[in-house]
């Protein structure tokens, strides 16, 4: 493991990508984005070394391209935890943005995404990543092996911000609740 660059190496690591061809639907203009399908948003690589089982831990890191579509900055697609009792660890390494999390109400808030910061996601919490930055977003992550992954839930209602580029600055905005 390389800790710096974000980096797994050995046989036993597991690597997925997401292109926007994929999540283009979570993007409030990404059906008016010139971007292509295949832009490649993010990449995972992770282990788990001791299987999808209760009581193992899953590590892994993600490498978030920084880019917009239309205003709006690249982010992870998010999910909550499909066993809400199941916490996770976020660990950024470099670059900058933002970490959304969202309770099963849609209150949602933003926090702070720097090299060095700990961030601790209750297993309740719905969790997205965001680059606001010009470097890639690199940052490790530590899970049960069980937690398992609601998708669906962000596809139907999304998250209760949005992080654009206004004026050269990354700027929240709220969504009518
Ligand atoms: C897994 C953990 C991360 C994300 C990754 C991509 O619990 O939170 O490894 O899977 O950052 O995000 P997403 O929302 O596409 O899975
Ligand atoms: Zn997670």
């Amino acid at each position: 493991m390389v800790w710096d660059s974000g980096r797994l190496q050995g046989e036993s690591v597991s690597t997925s990508r997401k292109t926007l061809g994929q999540v283009r639907g979570l993007y409030l203009h990404g059906s008016a984005s010139t971007l292509d399908d295949d832009t490649v948003l993010y990449t995972v690589e992770w282990l788990a070394p001791g299987g999808l089982t209760e009581g193992s831990l899953l590590w892994g890191c993600t490498h978030l391209n920084p880019g917009r579509v239309g205003d709006e900055y690249f982010m992870t697609h998010g999910h909550y935890h499909a066993i809400s009792s199941r916490a996770e660890y976020y660990l950024p390494v470099s670059g900058s943005g933002v970490l959304l999390r969202m309770e099963r109400d849609g209150r949602t808030w933003a926090e702070e995404m720097i090299a060095g910061k700990v961030h601790y996601i209750d297993g309740r919490h719905a969790h997205r990543v965001v680059n606001t930055g010009l470097e890639p977003l690199i940052f490790w992550a530590c899970w049960p092996g069980d937690a398992g992954y609601d998708y669906a839930s962000i596809a139907e209602t999304g998250f209760g911000l949005r992080v654009v580029e206004h004026d050269g600055k990354p700027l929240w905005i709220e969504k009518a609740r």
